[in-house]
């Protein structure tokens, strides 16, 4: 470009800015560029249905199962935005999932050979339930590729606990809970042998995992030894669902051998009492006195069923399938006390159409939708009456579906969302050979249905997925000081600003950190090659989403440390050298202060000896005047301490745990200071301005600590009391 080009266009740059007229393009209306973009008023009416206002929030959190990813999606409804990703069968990077000490141990926990699974397949998650609603607790998942299951916590959206199931090799990727979440449900999908011999018979089987919730999130857990499963013939198991409310006790599930199709139902309130043995040290009942418990049956299926779920109110549970069927759970639970062979307790048969996969039920009363995916339909029914109520026409075929709560016993659908597996969009651009699921939200508000939006779902092989309303769940924005997130303890190795520390013991070397804008402290740490090193962080923030992440460059480790959470790194520093470590995660303007040098020194190195320096005394003289310098500095900053002080005594801050946690903290730094005030002192009266400064230095390190830490309890203090 000339010259002369350039300074005319910053020129006219300039005058459009000084004129207010920076948009050339001139104000565009809605109907501009309805024009500009070919919309029609029903496309502008869809994206307003899913748009969200600033201030906005979305109506629904829903999660999903992303198949073989081994993570879970949580997406707002009717947003549909992605809020986050969580790791549960596979490491997640970002939440240093898999990548730091805790998690990991976890996870090891998981493996009944110390070989850990660093991958898995997710499909159909469960909410924890009071009374066969979600309490926003928990939620549960299965993984049908390494027979694992797991516990989400909702209050952090973390994963908590992994267990392996001892006995499947193959296990369906669905879990379900019961009314009361007394029992979280998983069975196998293939059939396999549950020992090592190759001459054993094929066994299949659904475990009942005891949960039992404890004070809190992380008292709550699944219980193997208080757990069993129930062996069954050498069927292919698929979806299943717990019966509740008049049916409550009973769990329907989809089974198939030689190209038959059955339900099986069982009763679990009796299982839990029948005569067990122990496999893999996990006990099962066998086969032989689950039938003698009457706590066994089957219903021979007229045709392939796709899906099995249990209407609100307990009453039926539905098949998919081009005939779909409903059948009644108190004819069940008569014929299941005669005997496990079942008849005679259908209550309808509904045409739908073709290829139907899936069903999901309404808030409106004995109202589901069916998809009907080789028609390319949704048909809304009733399954009381047996009668199809209306249908939406697809540009796309349907498989799974989903309506808010509609697994639970209180449905809250003002939306259905319906899984395309075959995203053939005009409007998707190809992205290469393998593509995102898709999911539509279809608006069911009214009596209408209306596809408004296709949500895009990448690293996600999607089936099914769970809605709640979000204000069921109560999400935390700050762990207290120290807290092993995955145990909810607070860690041994919490550290608190000022107590920064390096142990040695051998080759072994425990850092003792915290990060804090800007800071990741200690700053120089040194080891020889060779030794096992470990980094255990605090996060000192109690600010929201003031998190912090830390990786030791070329070592592979990373952990996400969230206001508040202690967590570990470890590894062997076997590459000698120079390695900076940094926080990873944008944290503040000064983000890129947070760093520091991790010195690796080769085997065989010798420091080299340093010669004493004399310090002249004009040097002296100079040190003096920054040590008195320094002083003043000082008082200043203990009188900001003191005014701190007297607003928090003021404000009554003991009254807030938050607040009163954060002084105890400051008082902790100014603790921490006495030594070095004593010592500044002491090297003055010697007439050692060097050390005099240094450790006055030190001591005004601690009060600016001191005084950050006051200054947010004031922070927060001041918000709770505006409240
Ligand atoms: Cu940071």
């Amino acid at each position: 470009m000339k010259k002369s080009n350039w300074f005319i266009r910053v020129f006219v740059g300039l005058l459009l800015v000084a004129f207010g007229a920076t948009d050339v393009v001139g104000q565009q209306t809605l109907d501009d560029v309805k024009k500009a973009r070919g919309l029609t008023d029903a496309d502008v009416l869809a994206a307003v249905k899913t748009f969200m206002p600033r201030g906005g929030r979305d109506e629904y959190f829903s999660i999903v199962g992303t198949g073989n990813s081994g993570t879970m999606i949580v997406y707002g409804i009717p947003s549909m935005r992605i809020y986050k990703y969580v790791g549960v069968f596979s490491p997640e990077p970002w939440q240093g999932y898999g990548f730091d000490d805790e998690s990991s141990l976890m996870l090891k926990k998981a493996s009944l050979d110390n070989r850990i699974s660093t991958y898995g397949d997710m499909r159909y998650p469960a909410f924890s339930e009071k009374g066969g609603n979600y309490d926003g607790h928990f939620a549960f998942f299965s993984d049908g590729a390494n027979s694992r299951v797991a516990l989400m916590g909702l209050d952090d959206f973390e994963t908590k606990q992994v267990l392996s199931n001892p006995l499947y090799k193959s296990t369906y990727p669905g879990i379900a809970v019961t009314p009361n979440t007394e029992y979280v449900i998983q069975s196998s999908q293939y059939p396999a042998p549950w020992d090592a011999k190759t001459t054993s018979a094929n066994r299949s089987g659904v475990t009942f995992w005891k949960f039992v919730e404890g004070e809190n999130i992380h008292k709550s857990r699944m219980i193997k030894e208080q757990s069993f499963t129930v062996e069954l013939p050498d069927y292919t198991l698929d979806y299943f669902d717990a019966g509740k409310s008049s049916s409550n006790g009973l769990v329907v599930g989809l089974a198939e051998k030689d190209g038959k199709s059955y339900i099986y139902v069982l009763d679990y309130t009796k299982l839990a009492k029948a005569p067990t043995t122990k496999i893999n040290d996990f006990k099962v009942v066998s086969f032989e006195e689950a039938k003698k418990a009457n706590a066994v049956g089957f219903i021979e299926l007229p045709a392939t069923g796709n899906m099995v779920k249990v209407t609100p109110n307990g009453k039926y549970f539905v098949v998919a399938a081009d005939n779909t069927l409903v059948f009644d759970f108190a004819k069940v639970k008569s014929a299941l006390a005669k005997g496990s062979t079942i008849t005679d307790v259908q209550h309808k048969s509904i045409a739908i159409g073709k290829n139907v996969i899936d069903v999901a039920f309404d808030q409106r009363k004995n109202t589901a939708y069916a998809s009907a995916h080789g028609d390319s339909k949704i048909v809304r029914f009733n399954y009381e009456t047996g009668k199809t109520e209306k249908e939406l026409k697809l540009s796309f075929k349907p498989s799974f579906l989903m309506t808010p709560q509609g697994m639970s016993a209180t449905p809250h659908s003002n939306y259905l969302t319906v899984v395309d597996k075959e995203a053939l969009y005009d409007n998707i651009p190809n992205v290469g050979p393998i593509r995102p699921s898709f999911n539509h939200l279809i608006d069911i508000s009214s009596d209408e249905m209306t596809d408004v939006y296709t949500m895009m779902l990448p690293q996600a092989n999607m089936y099914g997925s769970v809605a709640v309303l979000r204000t069921t769940i109560k999400p935390i924005i700050r762990y207290p000081l120290g807290t092993n997130t995955r145990t909810g303890e607070i860690s041994r190795y919490k550290t608190v600003a000022g107590q920064e520390k390096i142990e040695r013991e051998g080759n072994r070397v425990h850092i003792f950190g915290t990060l804090i804008r800007s800071h990741i402290t200690p700053e120089i740490v040194t080891v020889n090659e060779g030794d096992v090193v470990t980094f255990h962080l605090t996060n000192l923030e109690r600010a929201e989403d003031e998190t912090h992440g830390f990786t030791v460059d070329t070592y592979s480790v990373h952990g996400s440390f969230e206001p508040g959470k202690t967590a570990s790194v470890t590894f062997t520093a076997d590459r000698p050298g120079v390695f900076p470590y940094y926080c990873t995660e944008f944290c503040s303007a000064l983000h890129l202060e947070m760093e520091g040098v991790l010195l690796i020194r080769p085997k065989g190195y010798v420091d080299k000896v340093q010669k004493d320096v004399v310090i002249t005394k004009e040097q002296m003289l100079g040190y003096k005047k920054n040590y008195e310098d320094k002083l003043v500095v000082i008082d200043q900053t203990q009188d900001i301490i003191n005014g701190v002080v007297t607003w928090l005594k003021e404000n009554n801050y003991a009254d807030y745990p938050y607040v009163a946690a954060l002084v105890k903290d400051a008082f902790d730094q100014l603790d921490q200071a006495k030594d070095s005030k004593e010592k500044h002192e002491r090297y003055a009266k010697e007439g050692k301005y060097k050390q005099a400064f240094l450790w006055a230095e030190q001591y005004w390190q601690y009060q600016v600590k001191t005084a950050d830490v006051g200054l947010r309890a004031k922070k927060l203090l001041g918000e709770k009391i505006n409240k």
